[in-house]
């Protein structure tokens, strides 16, 4: 080899092991959490955060999904090492089940200890699906929660019609509706529709009708969801607010965070979006930070949770993003007080006793009659795969209507340009071999 050849090698190997121990997996927290669901800026904020705490550098990669199915498969079959992930309450129940969590360190050198912000009312949820001293709380700390209800265009559909979930299966609203592509709401909201009647009777409860996952609800669940198909416009994960705001679809069953952005955005260029739970009652759901087993840096892991949860990057975060966080302090529910609204909420379930009657954005903050009909989905259990399933044949052949006329007119489009060409092709041939023919006979 030659002289210079040498030194260019040598000089690679020092640069490649010189970036190794630039970087140590100690100096990266690898987050994944649902898209659209943080204030970017405070993730800058952490890293300086993170060193006046501990002296350590930290950088952050972070990854974003849409679907809690598509993260939990990448822990759980991926073993992926994500230091911290956001999934939904049931997947939470399933990783608990399935011992794939690491406790949350609470204890914090030199640093306040800001987990208590969390309000006990979402804390009590999480712990309802493991009690004692495996309680889901040593292991989730709720970051968002909210609803799932009926956004709807106010010009498009009356009142009367959105708060129950009968309007989804209305004919008249064929090709105008968007759906959250999201299982758990969809079976839950089918057994529901289907139930009204009993609901009203109280010969069942909403949480019971949306945990029932008997062969026979599964089957009902899935013929109603097949029925619903011709009015569905589309399964989404994130664009239905925007579709929403610009006035393509008049309904989407979403989220409630979601519909507080899609409202705001419409109001900016004149269309009113209201977004109701209807009165059958529906999903409460809570978002909450997990450490998964494979993580290689749970210590930063526990610190961005701490840090998320003191009340400023709580309100940075929820005026970025529309949904609700779980920190539940005084200051939060200053800072959410409107006077201009005319209407007035009970939201002592989450702020405690003060906030028996305040104005507060009822889409973020539902009054607890709202809350009262609502319930927590749990894990499917040993029925996921077979939910799964049911999910993957409702979705297929239900492209939607406007997708289906475009792949017809597309198909029919060149159906038609492919015979037109081979007609040309044809006629022109045949011109020639008369034309050769002609030639020949005056010969
Ligand atoms: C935001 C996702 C919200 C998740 N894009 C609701 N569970």
């Amino acid at each position: 080899m030659k002289k210079r050849n040498l030194i260019y090698l040598l000089l690679s190997l020092c640069l490649l092991t010189g970036c190794y121990n630039l970087e140590k997996r100690e100096n990266v927290l690898k987050i994944y959490n649902w898209a659209d669901y943080i204030d970017s800026s405070v993730l800058d904020e952490f890293v300086e955060y993170y060193k006046a705490c501990t002296g350590e550098d930290i950088r952050i990669i972070y990854q974003t999904f849409d679907i809690n199915e598509v993260m939990y498969t990448r822990i759980e079959k991926g073993n992926e090492d994500f230091d911290l992930v956001c999934p939904s309450d049931y997947i939470i129940e399933r990783m608990l089940k399935k011992e794939m969590l690491l406790p949350i360190d609470t204890v914090f050198e030199n640093t306040k200890n800001y987990l208590g912000n969390v309000a006990p009312y979402t804390r009590e949820q999480l712990d309802l699906f493991i009690g004692g001293e495996h309680s889901a709380s040593n292991y989730a700390v709720c970051y968002m929660w909210g609803t799932t209800g009926i956004l709807y265009n106010t010009a498009l559909v009356p009142r009367e019609e959105a708060i129950t979930w009968d309007c989804l299966w209305d004919p008249k609203y064929a090709g105008k509706i968007l759906m959250k592509d999201s299982y758990r709401e969809a079976y839950g909201t089918a057994i529901i529709y289907a139930n009204k009647r009993n609901i009203e009777e109280g010969k069942v409860t909403v949480e019971e009708l949306m945990n029932d996952f008997s062969p026979k609800a599964m089957r009902l669940a899935e013929k109603l969801l097949k029925d619903l198909r011709p009015n569905i416009a589309g399964w989404e994960s994130d664009f239905g607010k925007e579709q929403m705001a610009k006035g393509r679809v008049c309904i989407n069953m979403t989220w409630s965070g979601d519909a507080v952005w899609a409202i705001e955005e419409a109001a900016a260029i004149g269309v009113d979006l209201d977004y109701v739970v209807p009165i059958e009652g529906g999903n409460i759901w809570f978002d909450g930070w997990v450490i998964p087993k494979y993580a290689k840096n749970p210590k930063a892991a526990s610190y961005f949770i701490n840090f998320i949860c003191r009340p400023d990057i709580a309100l940075r975060n929820m005026e970025a993003i529309g949904y609700v966080s779980a920190i539940a302090t005084p200051e939060i529910l200053a800072a959410k007080i409107d006077t201009t609204l005319e209407y007035y909420s009970d939201l002592r379930y989450f702020f405690g006793e003060d906030a028996g009657s305040v104005q507060v954005n009822n889409v973020q903050y539902p009054d607890k009659a709202v809350v009262n009909r609502c319930a927590l989905t749990r894990d499917f259990g040993d029925q996921t795969e077979e939910m799964l399933e049911i999910w993957a044949r409702v979705k297929e052949d239900s492209l939607g209507l406007g997708i289906t006329i475009v792949i017809f007119v597309v198909f029919f489009a060149s159906t038609w340009w492919v015979i037109r060409k081979r007609y040309k092709h044809y006629k022109r041939s045949r011109r020639y071999h008369y034309g050769d023919q002609r030639r020949m006979k005056r010969k």
